[in-house]
């Protein structure tokens, strides 16, 4: 049985990518007034540093050294604990829940010109070896003879999601240091990092590459983890593959990739026919145990990048028109935990964040600017879903109605919200009279943005006879 809390159903996060802990802090006020109900936030741990990085002059280090832990201290580029712990505290202020990205299946493994053999925080660490005094060798899986081996253990390869339940939890995940986590003593240090986040007033955490840790392991750690902690897992599961998102439904929360996948195919294909959560490939999870999105950084990393030979299996921010509609429909439709991504232009897979920060000091932000941050959840087409969605509250879908041409889509929530979507060239014939919504003049939501009050674009809704 489950009694870890979920987000309100009408809810929304955003998660600020690669976001400073003094930019998350000064967000807050503006996300509160948006609607928007949590932020999750890039992993706090002490990380790897890298040198000789490319364009070092412009951007930060790549993104992805924050998925390498060296220590659970919680020193990284974004700031050290006592930003982090004034963030978490100014944002409960304004009604905004603090999401830590925690990075339990592995331990760092380096790369890019000369690792280091010292983390962010100055902890000294050895591939595999030690990880200053937290683990040593012991605390890891050593399994060999399966695949290619590094340092004794065996490295995930794509056929043992079809063929190896034990090599996807047990070897090692693009060579990083998988931790055995069937050891109470590394349970019991992972729970403690978890307990320690909780105390400073964190909400809930993004367990990342769940998928590799076993889901009892999971059970046992989150035994000893306070009880009001919200947990999504990030289980990326395919079609037939042996560890299934299921295994998790009853730690918490699930991160639904199959919403994205269906998202992507329809919108691509530009046919909105099956559009929904009953038409997820091979089966969906119940609406309480899922996280929903259109992209996030991985997929963003993956698509559009000329160094990377990962297929793009997602609608990302370079779609433009398409992308805001995607993220609109996700947002207005009933299924699960919606996430929305706030990130930054990146043209190779690891590119760093802008040096410059969002908040400029003078209550002005950097968004939009060109090799600035986007600031997606600020875009009107978005932030004002947002607040379409808590409008609509918990009421279901009625009304739908789909044109013959399958690129038009109309939708009701209640008899306050509705929705009509055209991803066609022809314009929108819809059936305008059939919906709960009575006579009256509405706001442009997708228009008008997040704006307390109706300012710009009106719709009027007459009865006709
Ligand atoms: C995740 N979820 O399961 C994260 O969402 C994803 O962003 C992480 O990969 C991954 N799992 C491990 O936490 C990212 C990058 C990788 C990067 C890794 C560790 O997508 O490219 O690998 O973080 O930094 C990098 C290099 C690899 C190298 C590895 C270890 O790109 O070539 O093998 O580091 O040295």
């Amino acid at each position: 049985s489950n009694d870890r809390p979920v987000p309100r159903q009408d809810g929304v996060q955003v998660h600020l990518f690669e976001w400073s802990w003094a930019d998350v802090k000064a967000e807050c006020e503006w996300l509160g007034k948006a609607g928007y109900t949590g932020v999750q936030v890039s992993p706090p741990h002490e990380d790897i540093t890298v040198r000789d990085y490319p364009d070092s002059q412009a951007r930060q280090e790549p993104w992805w050294t924050r998925y390498q832990p060296v220590s659970y201290q919680l020193v990284s580029r974004s700031g050290n604990e006592s930003e982090f712990a004034d963030m978490v505290q100014h944002c409960r202020k304004h009604g905004i829940d603090i999401y830590v990205d925690v990075v339990i299946n592995h331990m760092a493994g380096g790369s890019l010109g000369d690792p280091g053999t010292v983390g962010r925080a100055g902890t000294a660490w050895q591939y595999r070896q030690f990880y200053g005094d937290l683990y040593s060798s012991t605390d890891f899986h050593h399994r060999k003879g399966e695949g290619f081996s590094v340092h004794g253990n065996c490295q995930i390869q794509d056929q043992d999601f079809h063929s190896c339940y034990d090599c996807v939890q047990q070897c090692d995940l693009g060579g990083l240091a998988d931790l055995d986590t069937s050891k109470q003593s590394v349970q019991g240090k992972i729970a403690e990092y978890l307990n320690r986040l909780a105390q400073l007033g964190v909400a809930g955490v993004r367990v990342d590459a769940a998928k590799h840790m076993n889901s009892w392991d999971m059970g046992s750690i989150l035994q000893g983890v306070n009880s009001s902690l919200y947990v999504y897992q990030e289980v990326l599961e395919g079609c037939n593959e042996l560890v299934t998102a299921e295994e998790y439904t009853s730690l918490g929360q699930v991160i639904e990739f199959r919403w994205a996948q269906m998202v992507f195919e329809r919108f691509t294909a530009r046919d909105l026919q099956f559009l929904g959560s009953e038409y997820l490939p091979c089966g969906h999870l119940p609406s309480d145990r899922a996280l929903v999105f259109v992209e996030n950084h991985d997929r963003q990393s993956n698509c559009h990048v000329p160094d990377y030979e990962v297929p793009c299996v997602s609608l990302t921010v370079q779609d433009g028109d398409t992308y805001k509609v995607a993220v609109a429909f996700t947002l207005a439709y009933p299924y699960g935990s919606p996430q929305v991504l706030s990130s930054y232009a990146y043209s190779s897979h690891g590119q760093g964040a802008p040096k410059a920060a969002v908040h400029k000091g003078d209550g002005s932000v950097t968004c939009g600017s060109p090799d600035a941050w986007y600031c997606q959840h600020r875009w009107p087409e978005i932030s004002g879903m947002v607040r379409w969605r808590r409008s609509a509250a918990d009421s279901g879908i009625s009304h739908w109605w789909l044109s013959s041409s399958h690129q038009q889509v109309q939708f009701s929530r209640g008899n306050t919200a509705m929705i009509f979507m055209n991803i066609g060239r022809e314009a929108f014939r819809g059936k305008l009279y059939d919906t709960k919504v009575p006579a009256g003049t509405y706001c442009n939501a997708y228009k008008e943005g997040c704006r307390d009050r109706c300012r710009g674009e009106s719709i009027k809704f007459v009865v006709l006879r």
